[in-house]
């Protein structure tokens, strides 16, 4: 049984996010989407709400389960029985920051790191700028899934 991690913050889920996480349950016999809970971080959505946008976007795919963690995700890979990481790359400025990330997470743990290169249609795409353009009033509809976009527009009324 191979199990890999597909790790983020997923404030909130994006199209790219789903995009890689559909790819690697095709790679793997199971996918853990791995929600990072970093109290210190400022995040738009709160851990429980993040998990929510990722289990009905992830409902299509049968081997695909979400739990979320704290502190180091080898530690979180170790615990699930997880043999590798699933990163996306969207660009040559995500790659510098990705292998030092590999290659930290293979000092610290027997895990390999799989980088699956973004689909052309969302290499711009990230939660930061969804939430931007979307503070603004930009439409985000063909970035996010429409029950993410919902919960979007109710946040941001709510903080303006
Ligand atoms: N196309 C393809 N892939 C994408 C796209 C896109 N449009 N958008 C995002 N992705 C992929 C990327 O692989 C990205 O890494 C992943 O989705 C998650 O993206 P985000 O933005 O939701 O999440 P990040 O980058 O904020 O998450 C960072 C982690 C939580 C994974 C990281 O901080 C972490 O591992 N933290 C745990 C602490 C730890 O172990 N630290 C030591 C690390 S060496």
């Amino acid at each position: 049984m191979r199990r890999a991690a597909c790790p983020g913050s997923f404030d909130p889920v994006t199209n790219g996010h789903i995009d890689i996480i559909s790819r690697a349950s095709t790679l793997f016999d199971e996918v853990v989407v791995a929600v990072g809970v970093n109290a210190s971080k400022q995040r738009l959505f709160t851990a429980e709400e993040r998990i929510e946008m990722l289990t009905e976007s992830c409902a299509p795919y049968a081997n695909v389960s979400i739990a979320s963690f704290d502190g180091l995700l080898t530690t979180f890979c170790l615990e699930h029985g997880v043999a590798a990481i699933v990163k996306g790359l969207r660009a040559v400025s995500d790659f510098d920051y990705e292998l030092q990330m590999a290659q930290m997470n293979s000092s610290l743990a027997p895990i390999e790191t799989v980088f699956v290169p973004t689909s052309p249609e969302y290499s711009f795409l990230a939660s930061s700028l969804v939430k931007e353009v979307a503070r603004f009033g930009g439409d985000v509809s063909s970035l996010v899934p429409a029950h993410v976009l919902t919960r979007l527009t109710a946040r941001l009324a709510e903080r303006s």
